[in-house]
């Protein structure tokens, strides 16, 4: 595989082959060099896709919701991307891929592509392989990638720099626990879905989430609550509709573009980040020097702050 190879994929995804998306996705997460030469390829087709993020605790129901609102997606004539983003633990790891996938039946309409990913190797929140998979959903057509987080913890806050509208999933049998995430998720949700509303206690679970909203200052969009029967496809249609009243409520004005240039920002540094870190500890590792500071560390003649330092002096020489 090399440029050649990468550029003959990427125009094969530009047609629309299916299978040439899913190469490119391995691609940008497991082959550094050639995902930059992928993602300066495929940039300038980006833009058009609409990134919904949905997350929750796990098991509220966020794949159920995810694949009842494609159906409805796909009614409305729209193509859809699917992220389900996994954190996978060394021990846990395949099993749950496996339950994520399963929960979704669209997986053989032609207008859906889903995907699975893991956060491995990621410092906190979505993994960079994430962001370039839904530039290259978007790429390839889709109007709309939805990006699926188990919230527990880092990725649940970041989905926000990924997506336009971010949904909170919760549900009646969470009880206190609103009361301990409240904080968190606040701050990200742009809509409420209490998911599981065949359950008891719907109705307390909708007015804790409204007393919250009420203490909160959201400034001018104040996060609808839909409820919802995944399994049943019940509320699916209003949730949409809150969606794209979302949708119109952040391009009304240059809300969006704001938004872009703040995520763009975040991106060039966060990349210009772990580059820096490659650069810097493949040097390190190449001269010796790292295993000689570590030695002093591990001889106690040096602590790990002041061996840090004595690295980062290094940068300033340059
Ligand atoms: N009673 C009830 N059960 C539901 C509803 N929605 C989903 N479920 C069930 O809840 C379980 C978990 O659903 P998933 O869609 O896999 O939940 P999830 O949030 O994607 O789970 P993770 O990805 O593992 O975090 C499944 O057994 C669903 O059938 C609902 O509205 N009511
Ligand atoms: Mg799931």
């Amino acid at each position: 595989m090399d440029e050649d190879d990468v550029s003959v994929l990427v125009a094969s995804l530009l047609r629309g082959d299916r299978r040439a998306l899913a190469r490119l996705i391995t691609l940008v997460e497991n082959r550094p060099r050639l995902r930059d030469r992928i993602m300066s390829l495929i940039y300038p087709y980006t833009g058009n896709a609409y990134v919904i993020g949905i997350t929750g605790s796990p098991g509220s129901g966020k794949s159920t919701l995810v694949d009842k609102l494609t159906g409805e997606l796909r009614t409305r004539g729209k193509t859809v991307g699917i992220i389900a983003i996994d954190p996978t633990s060394p021990f846990t790891g395949g099993a749950i891929l496996g339950d994520r996938i399963r929960m979704l039946s669209k997986s053989t309409d032609e207008g859906v592509f889903i995907r699975s990913m893991s956060t491995r190797g990621s410092l906190g929140g979505l993994s960079r392989a994430a962001y370039d998979a839904i530039a290259l959903l978007d790429a390839f057509g889709k109007d709309f990638v939805i990006v699926e987080t188990v919230g527990t913890g880092q990725a649940e806050v970041d989905i926000v720099d990924a997506a336009y509208t971010s949904i909170v999933v919760v549900t009646p049998d969470m009880g206190d626990e609103i009361q301990a995430i409240k904080a968190g998720i606040l701050e990200i949700a742009d809509i409420f879905v209490v998911n599981k509303a065949d359950l008891e206690n719907v109705e307390a679970t909708v007015m804790a989430l409204q007393m919250m909203l009420d203490l909160s200052d959201k400034g001018d969009w104040r996060p609808p609550i839909i409820k919802t029967v995944a399994t049943k496809g019940v509320g699916i249609k209003e949730l949409l509709d809150a969606i794209e009243r979302h949708r119109a409520y952040i391009c009304e004005t240059d809300r969006i573009e704001k938004m872009h240039y703040k995520r763009s920002k975040v991106r060039i540094l966060e990349i210009v980040r772990s580059k820096l870190m490659d650069k810097l500890i493949r040097e390190l590792e190449n001269s010796g020097e790292l295993d000689r500071i570590v030695k002093c560390v591990v001889e106690k003649k040096m602590d790990p702050y002041s061996a840090a330092d004595e690295i980062l002096r290094k940068l300033d020489k340059k």
